[in-house]
């Protein structure tokens, strides 16, 4: 196992992960989609019970740290699926919910970014990926301006010295590549997409790139809202709900849209977990906020789980 009282480095979640499969064999599953830029294995796991009757069940794709200093996002991931998976012998809602849904993990993307945050000695503030941009002296590309929906539409730049840098063109980094082609060869399945990241607080529907909204916005808000009212029990912590664009400003080519324009999913959302607000030191959220960031997140997934299941 894991602990949740410190933040992990990519080995020790890599080493969790593989604890995870050899220990709950009969509702995990991991496999290796491809390695990052440095050579790092990224991991995606399937977690649930198969269907005794092998009928396919709707899934939902979890996946977080695509930015590298965000690092409340793959803790409280890790944390949900921990109790998720340790907890389901016992916890009849958890068998319940995994008896009927598949989750899918792509636990950390930017394995590298996130490592140069745990191990450079002031970079503490990484946000990109670490590739060699072969006319610049700065590496990297904001992963999350790499997507192919309305790519450099708006919020995103050409100059690779930039926090948002959106890269050459679409899918330059290696790490969105692999993640597009996991995430389209299960894109039939898949129902909803949950991004992680942090921080500010809220809890973001498409569209991102643009002020408009997709048709069915109504759904996604309403299940935003019922999500966040469930997180907001234990311990009253307030997020809102709304459009990228609306809460934050327009910026393209972000996870959140390429997955409802590409992968055709409905309920696509980028989460944004805690603080609520604090500059750049909102990146650097006390460990001991961890648990409570898992528990209270728990609670909004488990909502958007029971949609799921009932709607598809
Ligand atoms: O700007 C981002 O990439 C996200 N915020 S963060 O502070 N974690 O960097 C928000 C992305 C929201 N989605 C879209 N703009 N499509
Ligand atoms: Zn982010």
């Amino acid at each position: 196992g894991m602990s949740w009282t410190q933040y992990h480095n990519y080995s020790t979640i890599e080493s969790f992960v593989q604890w995870l499969t050899v220990n709950y064999p009969t509702i995990v599953s991991t496999s290796v989609i491809g390695q990052s830029y440095e050579g790092r294995n990224l991991h995606l796991s399937k977690v649930g019970k198969p269907r005794a009757d092998g009928k396919t069940k709707p899934a939902v794709w979890f996946d977080s740290q695509i930015h590298a200093r965000e690092w409340i996002a793959s803790a409280t991931l890790t944390y949900m699926m921990n109790e998720l998976i340790t907890g389901y012998s016992s916890n009849s809602t958890y068998q319940r919910l995994l008896d009927q849904v598949d989750i899918y993990v792509l636990w950390v993307i930017n394995a590298d970014g996130f490592e140069w945050t745990k191990t450079s000695s002031n970079e503490r503030l990484w946000r990109t990926t670490r590739r060699v941009n072969p006319f610049a002296a700065c590496l990297g590309a904001d992963p999350n301006r790499n997507y192919d929906h309305k790519w450099m539409v708006s919020g995103a730049v050409q100059s690779p010295c930039t926090q948002t840098y959106a890269g050459a063109f679409p899918f330059s980094e290696i790490e969105n590549l692999h993640h597009t082609e996991a995430y389209l060869a299960r894109r039939k399945e898949i129902k909803c997409l949950l991004t992680f990241h942090s921080f500010s607080q809220v809890w973001l529907t498409p569209w991102g790139y643009d002020n408009s909204l997709p048709a069915d916005y109504p759904e996604l808000y309403d299940l935003g809202v019922r999500a966040t009212n469930a997180l907001r029990v234990p311990y009253g912590t307030v997020y809102r709900v709304g459009s990228s664009t609306a809460l934050l400003g327009s910026a393209a080519g972000a996870t959140d849209d390429w997955g409802k324009a590409k992968g055709m999913t409905k309920y696509s959302y980028t989460v944004e977990l805690r603080p609520s607000s604090g500059g750049s030191n909102g990146f650097i959220l006390p460990p001991n906020q961890i648990i409570p960031s898992g528990i209270e997140t728990l609670r909004a997934v488990i909502v958007v789980l029971q949609q799921i299941i009932d709607e598809f």
